[in-house]
């Protein structure tokens, strides 16, 4: 986000499979300790992707001056953070980050993972972009994160032609190489 909106930032690694995000030093930054934190020039920090994401867009295009877009925006990042992180994104960690191979993988992370790929397919048969406008939102960058590495993770992207298309688009109109 930072980047297509051209803001100058600092962007620091944190290592979590070594404790990066338990140490004493983080957890100020960050009680929850988890990644992504945005800490601000004056100090102040931000926990939660989508938080900052908002955060961020704040009086720009990316996030729809109208009322009921802006809503239909908010339904797809909640909907992100309960029905398709906990499953698309954890499926890829077991896979890249834990080392476990496709056997080891939890049945039911990849059976929630297609049903939340299904579920963003059947939106974008009648839409470009997820909340529904004629324009990308931040609900789009929050959702093309996993969804564009989604194969990494075990799940083949060929069944979902509208996710294809639609991340392809995201991609583009964002400036993600
Ligand atoms: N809901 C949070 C999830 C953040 C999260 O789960 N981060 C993981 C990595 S993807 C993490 O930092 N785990 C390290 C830990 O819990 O120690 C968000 O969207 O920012």
């Amino acid at each position: 986000m930072l980047d297509a909106l051209g803001r100058d930032y600092q962007w620091v690694e944190v290592d979590i499979m070594s404790g990066g995000s338990r140490t004493p030093e983080f957890l100020l930054r960050n009680p929850f300790g988890q990644v992504p934190t945005l800490t601000l020039e004056d100090g102040r920090t931000l926990a939660q992707s989508n938080a900052i994401l908002l955060h961020l867009v704040e009086g720009t295009a990316w996030i729809p001056a109208d009322a009921w877009e802006r809503a239909k925006m908010l339904e797809w990042l909640f909907w992100e953070q309960y029905s398709h992180e906990p499953y698309v994104a954890v499926a890829r960690f077991q896979r890249v980050y834990a080392g476990k191979t496709a056997a080891d993988v939890e049945p039911r992370l990849l059976e929630r993972g297609h049903a939340a790929l299904a579920r963003m397919e059947t939106a974008l048969a009648g839409s470009d972009w997820l909340a529904g406008g004629q324009a990308a939102t931040v609900a789009d960058l929050a959702l093309v994160a996993y969804t564009r590495v989604a194969d990494e993770g075990g799940f083949d992207l060929s069944a979902y032609p509208n996710v294809r298309g639609w991340i392809t688009r995201v991609e583009k109109a964002f400036g993600i190489k």
